[in-house]
């Protein structure tokens, strides 16, 4: 397994190794804008990075359909464009803070970014092959390939997901061409699902009667269906796809064990809550005996985090635990605790971070 590494520096992309998969995690201080920059965005991927050749570029659209396609990149330029600002985030994001520990990329807060992406909806490229609408799913292929014992990446999305008018195959991020780290020329956008669902590369739509079942499907990206003690195992049958992402806040200013001077300052996160709105985050500094509702940017949309902030003055020196807890449109609450599952994913606890505060010189 690959191990994350801070995206301290910009990616180039081309000029890196295109010979194992990258996995860049965002630093804190990229998490603090509304759209996270394209060359400091998180990158995840399981196989060897392709590069798509966007002249040659075909989409294939069969399974289901009336009349099978291949579609250039000009074909789908020429498609209605619309687009969607959206939070994407992957289901190990804090995959670190779980006890007992589980294998796997240790994320801690920085798997996750928003962008406005722009395409055309997947709706009408399916309309556009007579598809069977009724089908259950469309199974989706991207142009990377299994890798020895890594299997192909293949996902398969339900038709109801694949139908909304949020759910787009995007060919710009953040107002230029999709960079290839994150899946140039074209990318699946499912607002509000987990960053499995967002095939990068994409080649392949197929319209089908049944879900795929390998790997990536089942048991990759799969969560319990009810709560496990910590570090036991699920029967197989007891997992269920992830979909909806939760209600979520993460603190990114100040970090983990920072030492800031005896001086009032802003405390900053971002919250998110999956296909939900978010409604409010509270913060404590006092590891949770008092809490404060934070400040939220107005703009409140399905699919996108909020920004937060909360202007704090330390009351004297000494060591404080700071906590944010958000609640979305829907009443969820992040949990004090995060349901324990092996593969550590969908973690959404409370967030917490310790700081000393030092007498000003
Ligand atoms: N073709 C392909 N698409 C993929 C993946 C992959 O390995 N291959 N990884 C997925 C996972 S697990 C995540 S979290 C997101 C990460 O997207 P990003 O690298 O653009 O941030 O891409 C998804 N799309
Ligand atoms: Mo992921």
């Amino acid at each position: 397994m690959a191990v994350a590494r801070a995206q301290e520096e910009p990616a180039i992309p081309g000029k890196r190794p295109n010979d194992r998969p990258e996995d860049l995690e965002t630093p804190n201080k990229d998490l603090e804008t509304w759209l996270t920059p394209n060359d400091a965005f998180f990158v995840r991927h399981h196989l060897p990075r392709p590069t798509v050749d966007t002249q040659s570029y075909r989409l294939a659209v069969n399974g289901l359909v009336g009349k099978p396609l291949s579609l250039s990149l000009d074909d789908l330029r020429k498609l209605p464009q619309y687009k969607v600002v959206a939070t994407i985030e992957c289901a190990g994001n804090g995959r670190d803070f779980y006890r007992p520990r589980v294998p796997g990329i240790q994320w801690k807060r920085g798997s996750i970014g928003n962008a406005e992406w722009r395409g055309p909806r997947v709706a009408d490229i399916l309309k556009l092959a007579g598809a069977k609408m009724d089908a259950p799913f469309i199974e989706t292929d991207g142009a990377d390939t299994g890798v020895a014992k890594t299997p192909d990446f293949i996902r398969s999305l339900p038709m109801r997901k694949a139908l909304d008018a949020a759910t787009l195959l995007a060919l710009d991020m953040n107002g230029e061409p999709i960079p290839e780290f994150h899946g140039r020329p074209a990318r699946l956008i499912v607002p509000g699902w987990d960053g499995a669902s967002w095939v990068k590369w994409v080649v392949r739509f197929t319209v089908a009667a049944a879900g795929n079942t390998a790997f990536y499907m089942n048991p990759a990206y799969r969560y319990p269906k009810y709560a496990l003690a910590p570090g036991s195992q699920p029967v197989p049958a007891d997992l269920e796809v992830i979909e909806g992402m939760p209600v979520k806040s993460s603190i990114t200013t100040p970090a983990e064990q920072d030492r800031v001077a005896l001086s009032p300052f802003t405390i900053r996160g971002f919250a998110w809550a999956g296909e939900q709105k978010v409604m409010r985050v509270d913060v404590s500094t006092d590891g949770g005996s008092r809490w404060s509702p934070a400040e939220l940017t107005p703009q409140n949309l399905n699919f996108a985090w909020r920004l937060w902030s909360y202007r704090w003055s330390p009351p004297r020196p000494g060591f404080y635990t700071i906590l944010s807890r958000a609640t979305d449109s829907t009443g969820r609450v992040q949990p004090i605790v995060a349901q324990w599952n092996p593969s550590g994913y969908l973690w959404n606890a409370i967030d917490r971070v310790g700081i000393v505060v030092e007498k000003s010189a």
